[in-house]
């Protein structure tokens, strides 16, 4: 963290010429990072996973990467709470989206996206993502392939962990428990926050593998400070991931989202919530459920690309040791 701008500035490693370039003008990269295709060398990549096969309602996220890009040029590069750049810190880069062989079907199209994300894990780089529907968490948390089980803060209106529907066990209700079940996260090491609605019953294999849930009433109830707490020592000092639906806002503040639930947060204090992480071990995180067809003026893209800047600002501070 630095207090000293032109410090921040002299030690920038990534500030492209084109993030110093007006946001409106020039190809929209994620925050403006540099676009590139190799992994080498790099501590985090940016990655759009333009996919909504999983949807068990309204389709349009495989647009949402491409709005949040844009909408990002509004967000970067300096975040003033942390007093720090992740494009300082690190070598962070737009590694573009995921390439489908196939767009027309759910298994093939996720084992695609674990193949990207292994590649960039390989490299030893951290992934922060912009969905698409919540199914890529899944293989984005295999393709990364953790040495050991990860924590899982997770923000959702959704615990996300039904069991399989419709035909299919690999839909956007159900990425958590597939992590869970496939060993990739551990659920005494992960908290569900901001969960509300009528879903409820499909919900039963949070409450069964130990994952703590807090509801959105009891969220209020607690506040902000006691929450981030309970956060803190349940995920302890282990690696972490963070993946954020964009559906745990208040439709107020994100009408533009597949399956939206009234009575959520606003997007103030989900920036509280994230602000209250550093120093947390991240090893990646996502953002997804942007839908931009039924967004409003871009605000919910807005909303995304704002959250993402903070995923990408934790695991940087996590990255560079320079945690709050
Ligand atoms: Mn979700």
């Amino acid at each position: 963290m630095d207090n000293n701008l032109k410090t921040l500035a002299a030690k920038a490693k990534t500030f492209a010429p084109e993030m110093m370039q007006p946001p409106y003008s020039g190809i929209t990269t994620f925050f403006g990072a540099p676009c590139q295709r190799e992994t080498s060398g790099l501590d985090i990549a940016l990655v759009g996973v333009p996919f909504d096969l999983g949807v068990t309602n309204r389709s349009g996220t495989r647009m949402g990467p491409r709005e949040i890009r844009n909408q990002s040029r509004l967000v970067g590069v300096y975040n003033h709470y942390s007093r720090m750049s992740p494009f300082a810190d690190c070598r962070v880069a737009d590694l573009g989206d995921v390439p489908f062989q196939t767009t027309y079907d759910l298994k093939e199209a996720q084992s695609d996206i674990e193949s990207f994300y292994r590649r960039i894990s390989s490299a030893g780089a951290l992934a922060i993502s912009a969905g698409g529907d919540h199914s890529i968490t899944y293989p984005i948390l295999k393709g990364l392939a953790p040495k050991e089980k990860v924590g899982l803060i997770h923000f959702d209106s959704h615990c996300d962990t039904s069991p399989p529907f419709h035909g299919s066990g690999l839909h956007h209700g159900c990425p958590m428990r597939n992590a869970v079940e496939a060993g990739l996260v551990d659920p005494e090491r992960t908290l569900q926050i901001g969960i509300r609605g009528t879903a409820e019953l499909l919900w039963q294999f949070s409450y069964d593998s130990g994952i703590r849930v807090i509801h959105i009433e009891e969220l209020y109830e607690l506040g902000i400070r006691k929450v981030i707490s309970e956060i803190r020592n349940r995920v302890g000092d282990g690696p972490v991931y963070i993946s954020f639906d964009i559906d745990c806002l208040d439709p107020a503040f994100a009408p533009g989202t597949g399956t939206p639930v009234v009575g959520g947060m606003s997007s103030f204090e989900a920036l509280q919530l994230l602000r209250g992480l550093y120093g947390l071990r991240v090893i990646g995180g996502d953002l997804v459920e942007v839908a931009p067809p039924y967004d409003c003026g871009g605000i919910t893209a807005l909303a995304g690309a704002t959250i993402m800047f903070e995923i990408l600002c934790l695991a940087a501070a996590s990255r560079s040791g320079a945690a709050k």
